[in-house]
C-alpha cells in the first residue's frame, strides 16, 4: 500500500506513528503536543506487524517506528532526530535548551536516559517479555533478567541526580524529560516499576504526567 504525503504549511511531511505502549513514537507525539503543532499521521500497527511489512519497510528499512518522511525523499528515523528537526521548524517553546551550556546539558540528560535506562530496559523487553517472543528469536531470558537491576539502578541514579529539581536540566521541561517520561511509563508496562523509595523521581514523574502533553 503506497503512503501519501500531506501538506502542512510550507512543510510537506508525514509522521509514521504507532500507539502506546510503543515509547519512541510517543516521544514525538508529546513533543508535538508541547509545541502545539499537528502533523499528518499514518498509523503503523506494531501488534499487526505492519512495521515489518513491505510497504512500511520501503519507508524505513529498519522496520521501526517512528519515521518522518519529507517530500524531498528524505526519511528521518530516530525519535530524537525527528524532534530536533521539528524544533528547527517550530522553535517555540524551545525544548532542546538555550545557549551552549543549556543545549549540552539537555543532550547529556537525553543520552544518559537512552543509554543507561532505555538500553537495559529494551533488553528486558526483548528477552523476557511474551509479546516479543514472536519476533526475538532466540530470546535469552537469563540475560534479559540480568538487565532488570540495571534498569532500577539507572532509575536510582536519575533520582539522585534530580534531587529536588523540577526538571532534568534544572530549568524547564525539555526533550530530555520527554524521553525519560516515555521510558519510565514503558518500564511500568514491561513490569519494572519505579522503586517506592525514589521520591524525587516519583515526584518528577507526577509533574511530567500532569502536563496535558503526557496524554499523547
Ligand atoms: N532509537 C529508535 C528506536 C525505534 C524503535 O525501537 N521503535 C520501536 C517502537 S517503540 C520499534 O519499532 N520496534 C520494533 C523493532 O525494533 O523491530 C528511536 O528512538 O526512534
Amino acid at each position: 500500500m503506497p503512503y501519501a504525503i500531506f501538506e502542512i504549511g510550507e512543510d510537506r511531511l508525514l509522521f509514521y506513528d504507532s500507539p502506546n505502549p510503543a515509547p519512541n513514537p510517543r516521544r514525538v507525539r508529546i513533543f508535538l503536543a508541547e509545541k502545539g503543532v499537528r502533523v499528518p499521521v499514518t498509523p503503523v500497527s506494531i501488534t499487526r506487524g505492519e512495521h515489518k511489512g513491505e510497504a512500511y519497510r520501503a519507508i524505513n528499512p529498519l522496520g521501526q517506528t517512528p519515521s518522518l518522511a519529507l517530500d524531498n525523499g528524505v526519511v528521518l528515523t530516530e525519535s530524537v532526530a525527528i524532534c530536533r528537526y521539528l524544533e528547527g521548524l517550530h522553535p517555540q517553546p524551545p525544548l532542546f535548551g538555550h545557549g551552549a551550556l543549556g543545549q549540552a546539558l539537555i543532550d547529556m540528560w537525553t543520552r544518559r536516559v537512552e543509554m543507561r535506562l532505555m538500553f537495559p530496559l529494551s533488553m528486558v523487553w526483548a528477552h523476557t517479555h511474551p509479546f516479543t517472543a514472536r519476533v526475538v528469536k532466540p530470546q535469552y531470558p537469563d540475560f534479559g533478567e540480568s538487565q532488570r537491576p540495571r534498569v532500577t539502578g539507572a532509575m536510582r541514579e536519575l533520582n539522585r541526580a534530580l534531587g529536588g529539581r523540577e526538571w532534568l536540566d534544572g530549568e524547564r521541561y525539555s526533550v530530555a524529560d520527554i524521553v525519560l517520561l516515555t521510558t519510565i511509563d514503558f518500564a511500568a508496562f514491561v513490569g519494572v516499576a519505579m522503586p517506592e523509595d525514589l521520591t524525587f523521581l516519583r515526584e518528577w514523574h507526577a509533574r511530567a504526567s500532569a502536563r496535558p502533553s503526557a496524554n499523547a
